[in-house]
């Protein structure tokens, strides 16, 4: 057989084992079954105390197979959790009825991450049966707090990237909006995080151990099918020539449906979450005995794509299984808005009219060359009238401007993976690159603006095929984007500025304020509805701005006074927490302590290490003064709580955890310096710790290098809950200081611009002068003040020989400065304190999640509300 003959014959063969379609879902409205039994599928589950005990006891006894004798906690948690999904899942048909009904435009958020947290807590309150479940399960003998502390995490996500998409979907539920999230159900979440010997340790994060979690619905009517590699084939349909992709591999794509119940409102948003299976089975049969191992190799493989959360702060990945793992929810998701669009009987050209596809950073973008090639090769389009589509359809968000974040694949991995979407790219690419060029861009703008960097192995840029592919692209805080545009991509926007937008981030108050903070809820509605704004809590979760009208408290000494208390009640809880979490905490921590907190991920650029350099240096201090001099300086102390995870394979982010335990070891257990400095680690940070960490925040430590941090979300949550910053002009905390004015929060440091002069000087050669203080905490650490010498040189040396790549040596003086001579005497005044807590409760509705989510539908989506049926009842 010559070569092409084998081609020919190999090709065959693949084709005839492909499917034609994917696994058909049956007919809509097609007529199985008695009428009697499609009344009794119209009914609807009740939701009354006596209902709902006598769910949850079937429940346990008739699918979990439990009696008297064997009945605990956890499977308490099971059945209350599956008896809230039935409801569920009759409000989410519901909603699906009637954007059927009304094909009204949807929004569909691609993200490959959704850093949920628990579900049951969150449904409760959104679905306002909290007190039905507590009062039921009272009566049962339970309490529900126990019950909803049994419920693990849904931790699909790094950071604020995945947990923002969490709360604009919660937002959009509330807001009514026809909403879709698409993402990927990992079996491994992000990685559980220990403190060994003061070092982080990881392991997995099986949080499917128990089947499929609420709020999971598995869908097996969704499947379809993904492939990978093969070739393209022209042939000719209808006198018309088509290219066709065909051959590789293929691989099953199930749905699991994450239902995310609206507040006040029976809208529910879904998150339809892709699982990879084999496309055959086990191939046993077809195979000799011997070759077991093949014969599940491919099985192994498929379910490889969708097995784990990738880290998305690290360079250190397998390459190709991510981009495979982006494919692959590209292609599920797009195959499953085509069928939408089927089943509303919706023409593709007029796609945009009912789906606006919103891209959570670069991960989803080959959604872009994956609608195109659908179009053209399966729909029969032109390239134009599609292009025009894509267009409408796409709006990217950039969510990082650190160089190396921008995600960019070899060619030739993408050509071996991808053939016809990489065609098609170069294809983009070619008309763009003619257009600018015509328009007048110089080879500089064409060489920054090519989706093909040509340094290498000749990469693809996935965040200019994002821009090109958009109608809009925006950052996620007013300062970022502004560096979007005039230096990230500053070509682009130079060739088109309208496309340019800014939206920036938000929280959702549910969660950040009702359901983790009730005291500080209450206090609020309490408030607002004394002077006449609102009847009850309702009233202002769903409209934040509300809130501005608290600061008329200001000159009540009674409710100030209720503030301060509501802080230390949950001072008290996180020292509880700290108090069992971290064993070199020093024991009980002092309650009158600031509690000054910084959580979110470990990075340089986020500069934990400056924070504790800072201890170290107020430690040196301390150990300097007499008692009085502690007391008058110090007092009323400070604990320094750090939690976050580092990425695993970024040694440095991992060196800074450990200084952090070390410099703790040495603190908290000094006599002399305890009653005035703690510094502790908390292991593990996830979204249920972060409940139970910002309601007890005083001072939030905000301090990235001015330029770098994007947004920041925590800075937010912070504030709603009475703390005040302390922090850098650096993403969303501009904002927040225009919103509390400058007297409510605790600014220093270098401005961006500064920080690019600064560092253009340390390339130009110039060395810097090392603060005193700085000097001398560098120096403990070289001198084994806190053991480890040799595996801290890297974070010394670098800081001592003048690399300030992140500006700590710049900004150290001024931080202190600000802690010691602002923060802690404003602090010993409690008045003062108070009214300052209040003024940032007050001022943060702008940073409502709901209020971000009206931006983009009002400048990006174009999408509007719809009603799905009445109210929620208690
Ligand atoms: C990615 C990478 C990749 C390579 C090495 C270093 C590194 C560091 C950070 C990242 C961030 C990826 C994207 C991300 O999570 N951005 C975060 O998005 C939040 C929501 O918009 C925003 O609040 C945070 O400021 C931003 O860092």
């Amino acid at each position: 057989m010559t070569l092409a003959e084998e081609l020919a014959s190999k090709r065959k063969s693949a084709q005839a084992s492909e499917p034609a379609v994917a696994k058909q879902a049956p007919v809509v409205g097609s007529q199985i079954g008695s009428t009697q039994f499609h009344s009794l599928l119209q009914q609807e589950i009740s939701v009354t105390s006596n209902t709902v005990s006598e769910q949850i006891v079937n429940y346990i006894k008739y699918s979990l197979c439990r009696d008297s004798t064997n009945i605990d906690v956890f499977g308490m948690y099971m059945a209350s959790s599956s008896t809230l999904r039935n409801k569920l899942i009759d409000n989410w048909m519901k909603t699906q009825q009637v954007q059927q009904e009304t094909r009204a435009k949807s929004v569909n958020y691609l993200s490959l991450e959704f850093l949920m947290g628990r579900a049951l807590t969150n449904s409760l309150y959104n679905m306002e049966v909290g007190q039905t479940y507590a009062e039921s399960l009272r009566d049962l003998g339970f309490k529900l707090e126990d019950i909803q502390s049994e419920e693990q995490d849904a931790a699909l996500g790094n950071g604020g990237l995945g947990r923002l998409a969490a709360c604009f979907i919660d937002s959009l539920a509330c807001m009514n909006i026809p909403a879709w999230g698409y993402g990927l159900r990992y079996n491994y979440g992000m990685f559980k995080q220990h403190i060994e010997n003061g070092y982080q340790t990881e392991s997995p994060d099986y949080w499917l151990k128990h089947g499929c979690p609420f709020p999971l619905v598995e869908r097996l009517d969704r499947e379809y099918v993904i492939r990978f590699g093969g070739w393209t084939e022209m042939e000719t349909v209808n006198g018309k020539m088509h290219f066709k992709w065909t051959g590789g591999s293929m691989v099953k794509a199930v749905a699991y449906d994450c239902l995310c119940p609206g507040h006040h409102t029976q809208n529910v948003a879904n998150i339809r979450l892709w699982s990879a299976r084999p496309y055959t089975e086990f191939q046993l049969g077809s195979h000799n005995s011997g070759d077991f191992y093949n014969a599940i190799k491919e099985k192994a493989d498929s379910e490889n794509i969708t097995f784990v959360l990738y880290p998305n702060d690290s360079t250190e990945e397998g390459k190709k299984l991510r981009l495979k793992q982006e494919y692959f929810f590209v292609s599920a998701s797009i195959q499953d808005i085509m069928k939408r669009a089927d089943e509303m009987q919706i023409e593709y050209k007029d796609l945009a009219n009912h789906f606006a596809i919103q891209l959570n950073d670069t991960h989803p973008a080959l959604s872009i060359p994956e609608l195109m090639r659908v179009l053209l090769d399966e729909k029969d389009f032109e390239w134009e009238d599609a292009w025009k589509v894509i267009n409408k359809v796409f709006s990217y968000t950039n969510h990082t401007i650190l160089p190396e974040a921008l995600e960019k694949w070899p060619i030739h991995i993408c050509k071996e993976l991808l053939p016809r979407h990489t065609d098609i790219i170069l294809e983009i690419n070619r008309r763009f690159l003619l257009q600018i060029q015509q328009g007048g861009a110089t080879a500089d703008m064409i060489r920054n603006m090519s989706l093909v960097d040509d340094t290498g192995c000749r990469y693809l840029r996935m965040a200019n095929l994002a821009i090109v592919g958009s109608h809009a692209v925006n950052g996620v805080a007013a300062l970022h984007s502004q560096i979007i545009v005039d230096a990230t991509f500053h070509d682009f926007a130079v060739v088109d500025p309208s496309k340019f937008h800014n939206v920036t981030n938000g929280v959702t108050p549910r969660r950040w304020i009702a359901q983790c903070n009730p005291q500080l809820a209450h206090f609020i509605t309490k408030h607002l509805k004394k002077a006449g704004y609102i009847q009850r809590e309702v009233d202002w979760v769903g409209n934040m701005d509300l809130l501005k009208h608290l600061v008329q408290l200001e000159q009540q000494p009674a409710a100030l006074q209720e503030l301060l208390n509501i802080k230390l009640l949950n001072k008290q809880r996180l020292a509880r927490y700290i108090e069992r979490h971290v064993p070199n905490c020093g024991g009980k921590i002092p309650e009158t302590m600031i509690f000054d907190t910084q959580v979110k991920r470990i990075h340089e650029y986020k500069r934990q290490q400056l924070n504790i350099l800072q201890a170290i240096s107020f430690y040196i201090q301390l150990k300097a003064m007499t008692p009085e001099q502690r007391s008058k300086t110090f007092a009323p102390g400070v604990c320094k709580i750090f939690a976050g995870k580092a990425a695993s394979a970024y040694e440095n982010a991992k060196r800074i955890i450990k200084l952090i335990t070390a410099v703790g070891d040495i603190v908290n257990n000094d006599p002399e310096t305890k009653d005035f400095l703690r510094v502790v680690f908390i292991p593990n940070y996830n979204v249920s710790s972060a409940e139970i960490i910002f309601p007890a925040t005083e001072i939030s430590e905000q301090i990235s290098t001015a330029g770098m941090e994007a947004s920041g979300t925590g800075n937010m949550k912070a504030c709603m809950n009475g703390a005040l910053i302390i922090g850098t002009l650096d993403g969303a905390n501009v904002e927040i200081q225009e919103q509390v004015g400058d007297d409510n929060i605790f600014i220093f440091g270098a401005l961006t611009e500064q920080v690019n002069m600064i560092r253009q000087k340390f390339r130009a050669g110039q060395q810097l002068q090392l603060p005193k203080q700085m000097k001398d905490a560098l120096e403990a650490i070289k001198s084994g003040m806190f053991g480890n010498v040799d595996y801290f040189a890297p974070l010394v040396n670098g800081l001592m020989s003048g690399n300030d790549y992140y500006c700590c040596v710049v900004d150290f003086e001024e931080y202190n400065q600000v802690y010691i001579e602002d923060v802690l005497p404003t602090y010993r005044d409690r008045a003062m304190w108070a009214t300052m807590m209040l003024n940032n409760v007050a001022r943060m509705g702008f940073f409502s999640s709901d209020r971000s989510i009206q931006n983009y539908c009002d400048k990006i989506w174009n999408v509007k509300p719809i009603q799905v049926g009445g109210l929620n009842m208690e």
